[in-house]
């Protein structure tokens, strides 16, 4: 068998494409199913990134079980020391962040400066939890009894499954490797089909730095094929999933039959509002940004702008003056400001909801097409496409659409505002643009979101703050900061009885 060590193909074309194989036990090794997928720029389609394993069930379980074994050591090693490979790998990321930036860019399409800022969140989050390997506080407290001593520590769970999106392909991975692994877990992961040279490149940093082998695995390949048994697998104690509310749904289900922890970072509808005293200027940059940052490809991206009466013309004019202006491109170009959709699927899905928008009688103001001429013709290039005078009940101000596609939708004042910010099923950011410090404090106190920002757009969350949301976002549990031990660790509750004789609690009750 030829070797097809892996390394970065640093974002260049090449005639022949690479071969990837699955990560496991710290070999690179062949899916069971002797079946591959293709990787391809969504910028250029006649790019093929790389040939990945189409894996199934069968590698799934070699995945686990060199997980499992693994964890038997990997949990004993004490966390300052693991989390100083954790820190190594991180200084590796850094000197590698161009390379790997460039082949995210490549495999996903947002453009360079926004794929330099994924890799940079890895890194933050790498030397954020590497500080945690001396912390992870557990807590003492006094007992109820003489001559007893009550404390609690964290403990890990065990080989955790992973499901990672595409969208941050390499922040979203580090915040859940880095937190699992600090704390002592080991981890089997599934990457986002259209992303997993992202992983692999980050993986690659882990195993350079001395990760041992087997702690972490990769196994690549299609939701039905590899998330499926991965949820369902005995010796899997927890499952973190970014993903669609539609997967979440089933992701979620299976966990349950089995008691597994399982941490769900689904959608969002995220509202900017925009009040008439706010510095337009500053809201309409954000706007922007937030809209359609990432091809409106984030969970957090703006795609309802929620605009007081007195601005909402001017507010809307300069808008789609600005909108009309970006520069749609393959995001490699420095001077491009949007990338394509990340393939011909959320394309489609982008286009069918600007049908939807335009036949619920909202008003298209600009975009609303596919760029297929010239420079674009190879690639899933859309227009940036702003919707105004949205009813807050239509479809395409109700649901998650994940592309350049913005909902403007006009308000009396703030209670009007965030009564429409509320009114979705989903809650994970929010915005409000004011000078006005006390409605600030109460937006604050009253939307309904995991995250909310005042004068600035909906994303741009940082790493050591909890990330995720209310509602159907997810189901209450946070990545990013010190709440990601939540999820990664138990608690263990211990007692140390130092009387020499049997004290009952709740029964003895000294005086
Ligand atoms: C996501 O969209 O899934 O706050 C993550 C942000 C980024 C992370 C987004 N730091 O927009």
């Amino acid at each position: 068998m030829a070797s097809t060590e892996h390394a970065t193909t640093t974002g260049k074309a090449s005639t022949k494409p690479k071969v990837y194989r699955n990560f496991i036990d710290g070999e690179w090794v062949e899916a069971s199913t002797g079946e591959t997928f293709e990787n391809v720029n969504p910028a250029d389609t006649r790019d093929i990134v790389g040939i990945f394993q189409k894996s199934g069930k069968k590698d799934v379980d070699a995945a686990v079980e060199a997980a499992k074994r693994a964890y038997a050591k990997w949990r004993l090693v004490p966390a300052p020391r693991r989390a100083e490979i954790i820190y190594k790998a991180t200084a590796i990321l850094e000197q590698r962040k161009e390379a790997y930036s460039q082949d995210m860019t490549r495999e996903m399409g947002k453009v360079i400066k926004e794929t330099r800022g994924d890799t940079q969140e890895a890194i933050d989050t790498g030397y954020y939890m590497a500080g945690e390997g001396r912390r992870m506080f557990g807590h003492t407290t006094p007992s109820e009894l003489p001559n007893k001593f009550a404390m609690c520590v964290r403990q890990p769970l065990g080989v955790c499954g992973m499901i990672t999106p595409w969208n941050f392909p390499m922040a979203i991975p580090s915040w859940k490797l880095f937190p699992a692994l600090i704390a002592g877990n080991t981890a089997v992961i599934k990457p986002a089909q259209d992303t997993p040279l992202s992983v692999f490149n980050f993986v690659s940093a882990l195993t350079d730095a001395g990760v041992p082998k087997g702690v972490v695995n990769i196994v690549t390949g299609f939701g039905s094929m590899v998330g499926t048994p991965l949820t369902e697998h005995p010796d899997v104690r927890a499952i973190s999933l970014t993903g669609s509310s539609e997967v979440g749904r089933i992701v979620g289900a299976a966990c349950a039959q089995s008691f597994k922890r399982c941490s769900l970072e689904l959608g969002g509808k995220n509202p900017m509002i925009v009040l008439d005293d706010a510095n337009l200027e500053l809201a309409l940059e954000g706007a922007l940004w937030g809209a359609f940052g990432t091809t409106g490809q984030r969970c957090t991206a703006t795609s309802r702008i929620i605009i007081q009466k007195g601005v909402y013309r001017k507010f809307l004019d300069e808008l789609v003056a600005r909108a009309k202006k970006l520069k749609i491109g393959n995001g490699l170009d420095e001077s491009v400001d949007m990338g394509p959709a990340v393939n011909k699927k959320q394309m489609e899905t982008d286009l069918e909801y600007i049908a939807i928008g335009q036949k619920e009688g909202a008003k298209m103001l600009c975009g609303g097409h596919r760029l297929d001429k010239g420079e674009h013709a190879h690639g899933w290039f859309l227009e940036p496409t702003v919707f105004a005078d949205v009813d807050a009940k239509m479809r395409i101000a109700q649901e998650e659409i994940f592309g350049p596609v913005v909902s403007c939708i006009p308000c009396n004042d703030l209670d009007h505002a965030v009564e429409i910010a509320n009114g979705v099923a989903y809650g994970l950011s929010s915005a409000l643009y004011t000078k006005d410090v006390n409605r600030a404090f109460k937006a604050i106190r009253d939307l309904e979101a995991g995250i909310t920002y005042i004068n600035a757009p909906t994303i741009g969350a940082e790493v050591h703050l909890p990330f995720g949301g209310v509602k159907q976002t997810g189901n209450g549990h946070r990545e990013g900061g010190i709440g990601a031990f939540d999820f990664y660790t138990e608690w263990k509750a211990i007692y140390v009885d130092y009387s020499d004789r049997l004290q009952k609690a709740q029964i003895d009750r000294p005086e």
